[in-house]
């Protein structure tokens, strides 16, 4: 007979561990009907008092009252409601039944160990139900030949042994809890400190901007109608003139550099053979009669009276021809190159007239009249046609403004995630936030199953056909567990549990996009338990985890709940 589920049903409400054993009460009655079975002449059915019995009725296998409370320790009165009342009991002495029945079950006291009720219809039917009546008192007529002995000191013994792991397994779950809520705290606390840096940050950059504004601005107003040219760029014609003039004189220069070179060489090649013929005339033989040597003499001869230098070109000069131009030799090309290099400009060089004594006192008032000139559209902003180059100032002014405002910008971006992450719910405690990055995974079937906590849920094949997003991590969401506990305390047991949603993971085919439920109970460490496919491309994850334990579980002294672990 499958008895498990009604049996554990009456479990839940019978009373553990206090209940005094009721040795003047009938056999079946338990404790909290006992007041009813003490008038030792007569019996009142409980919910039908117009109905009195002699007290030989009670347990006399003949059931009497409507309601079966006269046969509380046999199953005569079974058929009233063959599994007992439904639970919770409504309207019964401990809860508001509208059931006919008055008693929850055959009650076995189970002493050494904790007493409970079973069906009625399990009383005296050859079965001995362990699992709940552990002293064998429903069987006490022997039906078949059924002996079912007391067990209740082994299975007490067992249960309690059981019991205690059960409680130091929650104890080590809340220290783990505690841990991680620890770590929570300080991750807080670091995004905390990391979001008032930032402030901190953006309210400096914020002033420096203001500040860099302030000083673009003033150089580029201050740099404004004084416009640098490029080298051999000029505004108008004479900027282009100046540029082409200052090229060929470097040309020329290096030339006469090069010939004044060769010059040189030429004449210490002169020199020797001067040298030379010098020496012939004066070495050689008159008395032979060479002709060749006698004419070759003759015309040297000739050639040194006729040499007389006429003009001569005074090395000084040209050296001082071949100086660098420069602010102290030759033309300052610099000075007509920086400014005033366009046809209009030239109108506007009133510098020039001036004598250098007051040429910069008066250069910067001129240089303020010619913005206050531009500014007031009276005179042209850069009237040159080439195009401005800006001076090196204002590119350094603007630069530095720009990397202040692009470093606000990645600062102002920081902040608001981080921000963000704070405002994030991350369950009781923010004790997720501990768990945040790090992953869990179990082999089902063909594929292996991963949670990474906060992030997505994958479906990894083992066959090597790559990995599936089965949902990205959307919220935490409170669903009711309605599940026996199971033996190895691996399962999600009964009451509201936190469930995870993990939506819009990758595409299901011919089907809606894949998500993922992960439910949590209460473990000493991470686990990913079990996972289902309760419709295409829907999936439960069932995980063990100290987070979801209660922050007082398993401390000594707590109060722990029957439905946990
Ligand atoms: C794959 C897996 C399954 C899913 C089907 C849907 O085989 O992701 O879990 O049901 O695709 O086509």
């Amino acid at each position: 007979m499958k008895r498990t589920a009604a049996l554990v049903l009456l479990s839940t409400i019978a009373p553990t561990g206090t209940i005094a054993a009721t040795e003047s009460a009938p056999r079946g009655v338990g404790p909290e009907f006992a007041k009813f079975y003490t008038n030792k002449e007569a019996f009142t059915c409980i919910s039908n008092p117009s109905i009195v019995l002699r007290s030989s009725q009670v347990n006399d296998n003949s059931c009497d009252c409507p309601d079966g409370s006269d046969e509380p320790g046999t199953s005569a009165c079974s058929h009233l409601d063959p599994l007992s009342p439904e639970q919770p009991l409504p309207g019964s002495v401990t809860g508001t039944t509208n059931t006919t029945r008055a008693l929850p079950g055959f009650w076995c006291e189970n002493k050494g160990h904790i007493g409970a009720y079973i069906p009625f219809m399990y009383v005296n039917d050859g079965v001995c139900d362990y699992e709940l009546c552990c002293d064998g008192t429903d069987e006490a007529l022997h039906v078949g030949g059924t002996k079912c002995e007391n067990r209740c000191a082994s299975i007490g013994k067992e249960y309690r042994r059981l019991e205690e792991e059960r409680r130091q397994s929650k104890e080590r779950s809340a220290k783990r809890r505690r841990t991680l809520v620890k770590e929570a705290r300080e991750l807080r606390r670091k995004v905390e400190n990391k979001v008032a840096s930032l402030k901190e940050e953006i309210a400096r950059l914020e002033e420096q901007k203001v500040e860099l504004q302030r000083k673009y601005d003033e150089v580029e107003r201050a740099e404004r109608g004084k416009v640098v040219k490029q080298e051999g760029e000029g505004g108008g014609k004479l900027g282009v003139l100046v540029g082409l003039a200052k090229k060929r004189v470097d040309e020329l220069r290096d030339t006469l550099d090069k010939v004044l070179d060769q010059r040189d060489d030429l004449q210490d090649r002169v020199d020797q053979l001067e040298e030379i013929l010098s020496k012939l005339k004066e070495e050689y033989n008159p008395n032979f009669n060479d002709e060749g040597v006698k004419a070759a003499v003759q015309g040297y001869e000739n050639y040194a009276a006729g040499n007389k230098k006429t003009s001569e070109v005074v090395d000084a000069d040209v050296l001082e021809v071949l100086k660098e131009d420069g602010p102290d030799s030759g033309i300052n090309w610099a000075e007509f190159q920086e400014e005033e290099t366009s046809d209009a400009d030239i109108v506007y060089n009133l510098e020039a007239y001036l004598p250098p004594s007051v040429r910069s006192f008066i250069h910067s008032k001129i240089s303020s009249l010619k913005v206050w000139l531009i500014e007031n559209g009276i005179l042209a902003d850069n009237p040159t046609t080439g195009g401005p180059v800006e001076s090196k100032l204002v590119v350094a002014a603007r630069d530095a403004l720009e990397a202040a405002r692009a470093e606000h910008t990645t600062k102002t971006s920081q902040l608001s995630t981080e921000e963000a992450d704070l405002a994030k719910d991350y369950g009781p405690d923010d004790i997720f936030r501990a768990l945040k990055g790090q992953c869990v995974s179990a082999d089902v079937g063909e594929y292996e199953y991963e949670l990474c906590w906060f992030d997505r849920t994958t479906q990894k094949s083992k066959k090597g056909h790559g990995n599936t997003n089965m949902g990205n991590f959307e919220r935490i969401t409170t669903e009711i567990a309605d599940e026996e506990d199971r033996v190895d305390g691996k399962g999600l047991g009964k009451g509201p549990r936190m469930v995870l949603r993990f939506e819009n993971g990758q595409g299901c085919w011919n089907g809606p996009q894949r998500r993922t439920d992960v439910w949590l109970a209460c473990a000493e460490k991470d686990e990913l338990w079990r996972v289902s496919e309760s419709e295409k491309c829907v999936y439960r994850m069932e995980v063990g985890t100290p987070a979801a334990c209660e922050s007082g579980e398993g401390v000594e002294g707590g109060e722990t709940k029957h439905d946990e672990l």
